[in-house]
């Protein structure tokens, strides 16, 4: 059984193998492959053939069959039929699903198009799924645009800053590395791909850093575990710098040739003695001086920076900080050696060919942040504001379950005047308050292009089965719709081939996609090896005077969380609320099979915090502060520090003991570069419920 070659046409009897990409929001970007037979997808596994996958698939895309054919899997257009957020739906027709949405959207198009907003994220990270055909959809609508932080922009923003461009390290050299750091990332559980090349490298001698508030799998195998509060990396990298000069551990050429604003930040890092910030992180002096030690001293040495670590007020400083280390040290020389947080700036992805923002013309719509929808929603109309949001159309995201503060996202979701159109696989607590439920192919139905954020491959994704039911592609849900909205542009006429032709522009290089299914970009093993940083000076910047320019520091500095809780407060505790394992954010979670692993939703405390509390191992608490309450039950447990609760995420509002989940409890404050959610800077109380 071979892989379909471009020009096969399946005959229904026989059973094949189709390349394609796992779509979701991972830094991985793995090449699947899936089994088909009689026209039903019997098997998803990695493709052996493309090296960052190896042939192997995490948990979650293994199920990826049981996903796609899930008895609950959205079959058919739904219209509301009972109260917002009741989740009482009737079937309806596709024609008059469209027909009525085209409708609705168009007479508040007719009065001011910035009152429709699309609501988007990276359920699917393909170039044609996402927002190809929606951007044309939304631009030529005039509706407001969205700005689209919930995940990694603080971080991507400081990556920036710093070396020009979200761009580092090649994974693949990780497995010759002789020091790695993982910083702010539990990678077995989230960017296993990743864990397999440090597990090679550890079988090699080297030594194996973990970075993290928590215990997690990934700090378990590491040699040595940094279990600082949350929120105070920067301290850290601060004080490491520190140390880096006291004991000249340092590459004076490469700085010398290479960096911007060393004597800024020399001078910046010698206020940062260990003993300082060891009372910031709550981390003993020896464990920052002896991580010192080996990055100053240890050849080549790798940082593997994930964007956990950047969901606090000081998010982006904090990047900033740790993305100075491998100039300071020369790490760069060595394709072993320097940082990874991103991969994708390395992409040359033809945005505006997709997406096509030219349809506004002169219009200029108003640009909302998709981490604050809570307090959007609830917006009155104003002259700093723009009209109140009258229509929302949500596709590849769950806002009800992943954004900050749901108790107002609910409230915002729940306004009777709030006309909402979901694209969905399934009903989820977003879809639930929906006037119209469209079901959506899933990445088994429908072709796609994939960049990655973890390598430097681009992905062709073939359908591999019909359509499930009703459903029918983003792209196609679209197009529709800009029929029925009467938008003659021959570019609404693209079908999905021709979008992603159009995603890589080359037709040599897509022929070469057909054919193999992935393409590597040609990156330099050592990319910076010489410098050459993209950014204006050409130099890692230390000091970023667009920064200072804007009124901010120029310089990486510690910024306290918003919520530095103390044992007297009334919210005593800091919560952070990582991914659970065998979830992908709140993707999966109704997987049976993946949810029989999690079992249910959990807060990780330690003993100690528990005792104080009277809360034994499995009992009902319940977490609360200003903004809300969230109800589970407690795992006692050394995976959290002193002080610090895990609430694991991101479980669905509706599996929940009172009906919510865990961002409930966290704030819509936004980071101090990118606009970006403060996910993992909230403090409350636990008490024991019931
Ligand atoms: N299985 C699984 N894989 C996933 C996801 C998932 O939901 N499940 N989500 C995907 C997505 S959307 C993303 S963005 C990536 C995220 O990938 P990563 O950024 O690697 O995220 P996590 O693995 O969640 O790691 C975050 C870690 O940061 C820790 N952390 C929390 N606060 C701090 C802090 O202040 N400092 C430090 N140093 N660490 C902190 C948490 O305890 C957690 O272990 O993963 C992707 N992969
Ligand atoms: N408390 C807390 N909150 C968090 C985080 C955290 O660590 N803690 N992590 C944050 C991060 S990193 C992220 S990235 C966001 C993620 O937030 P989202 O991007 O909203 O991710 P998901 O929750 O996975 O929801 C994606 C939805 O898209 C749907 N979908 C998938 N493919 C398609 C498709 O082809 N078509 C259509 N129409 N729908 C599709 C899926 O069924 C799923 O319901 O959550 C953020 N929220
Ligand atoms: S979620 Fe990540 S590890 Fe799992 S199959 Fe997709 S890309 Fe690979
Ligand atoms: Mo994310």
């Amino acid at each position: 059984m071979t892989p379909l070659d471009a020009e096969t046409t399946l005959e229904p009897t026989d059973k094949v193998l189709v390349r394609g990409a796992c779509p979701h929001d991972c830094p991985d970007t793995c090449a699947l492959l899936t089994t088909v037979q009689d026209g039903r997808a019997t098997k998803v596994q990695g493709n052996p053939a493309h090296r960052p996958t190896d042939g192997v698939l995490c948990t979650k895309v293994s199920r990826y069959a049981e996903r796609t054919y899930h008895p609950e899997r959205l079959l058919t257009p739904l219209k509301r039929s009972g109260p917002k957020g009741a989740g009482q739906f009737v079937p309806v027709t596709w024609d008059e699903a469209l027909d009525d949405i085209a409708g609705r959207l168009q007479a508040i198009a007719q009065v001011n198009p910035e009152a429709i907003l699309p609501y988007s994220y990276a359920g699917t990270m393909g170039q044609v799924q996402g927002e190809a055909m929606a951007g044309r959809f939304f631009h030529q609508l005039g509706a407001s645009l969205l700005d689209r932080t919930i995940c990694a922009s603080a971080g991507a923003e400081a990556l920036t800053q710093t070396l020009g461009n979200k761009v580092g390290m090649k994974v693949e050299f990780f497995a010759e590395s002789r020091l790695i750091v993982i910083w702010g990332s539990n990678s077995i559980g989230s960017n296993v791909h990743f864990w397999r090349l440090a597990q090679e490298a550890k079988r090699q001698g080297a030594k194996l850093v973990c970075i993290d508030p928590r215990k997690t799998e990934t700090a378990d195998k590491c040699q040595v575990h940094l279990a600082l509060r949350p929120g105070t990396d920067a301290a850290l990298a601060l004080a490491l710098m520190h140390e880096l000069i006291v004991h000249d551990w340092l590459d004076h050429d490469y700085i010398a040739q290479h960096t911007l604003g060393w004597d800024a930040l020399r001078e910046r890092a010698l206020q940062w003695p260990p003993e300082r910030a060891a009372q910031v992180c709550g981390l003993e002096v020896a464990q920052i001086t002896d991580l010192a030690r080996d990055w100053g001293t240890t050849k080549p040495a790798a940082i593997r920076l994930n964007y956990g670590m950047q969901r606090v007020r000081g998010g982006g400083n904090a990047v900033r900080a740790i993305a100075c280390l491998p100039a300071l040290t020369g790490a760069w020389r060595h394709r072993a050696g320097g940082v990874l947080l991103s991969s994708s700036g390395h992409f040359p992805v033809r945005r505006a060919a997709l997406q096509r923002p030219d349809l506004l013309g002169t219009r200029q719509p108003r640009t909302l942040n998709m981490s604050t929808i809570g307090d959007d929603l609830l917006r009155p109309a104003a002259p700093d504001f723009g009209p109140a949001i009258q229509a929302l159309v949500v596709y590849n995201s769950n806002p009800m379950a992943v954004a900050p503060q749901s108790g107002k996202v609910v409230q915002g979701f729940a306004r009777e005047d709030l006309f909402t159109v979901v694209l969905e696989h399934f009903q989820t607590d977003t879809a639930d308050y929906a006037d119209y439920i469209l079901p959506a192919t899933t990445q088994l139905e429908h072709w796609d292009i994939h960049t990655s954020y973890g390598h430097t491959d681009v992905l062709l994704n073939r359908p591999a089965i019909a359509p499930v039911g009703q459903a029918r592609t983003n792209t196609d849900i679209f197009r529709a719709l800009a029929a029925r909205m009467g938008f003659e542009e021959p570019c609404f006429a693209d079908d999905d081939l021709t979008l992603c032709r159009a995603a890589i522009g080359d037709e040599a290089d897509f022929a070469q996609l057909l054919e193999h299914g992935f393409a590597s970009l040609p990156v330099p093993d050592a990319p910076f090896a010489q410098g050459g940083f993209p950014t204006a000076s050409g130099r890692c910047e230390f000091f970023s005077a667009r920064l200072a320019a804007q009124g901010q520091d120029g310089l990486p500095d510690h910024l306290p969380n918003y919520e530095v809780p103390a044992a007297s407060d009334r919210y005593p505790l800091a919560m952070i609320s990582p991914p659970a394992r065998n979830f992908l954010n709140s993707t999966f979670v109704n997987v049976t099979s993946l949810r029989a692993v999690e079992v249910e939703p959990l807060l990780e405390i330690h003993a100690d915090d528990a005792q104080l509390r009277g809360i034994a191992h499995g009992d009902v608490v319940k977490i609360f502060n200003d903004r809300g309450e969230y109800h589970c039950k407690a795992h006692v447990s050394d995976r959290a520090r002193p002080g610090v609760v895990h609430g694991m995420g991101i479980w669905w509002r509706k599996f929940g003991l009172n009906g919510t989940n865990v961002n409930q409890l966290t704030s819509q404050h936004l980071t101090d570069m990118g606009r970006a959610p403060v996910f993992y800077d909230c403090a409350v109380q636990v008490a024991r419920w019931g």
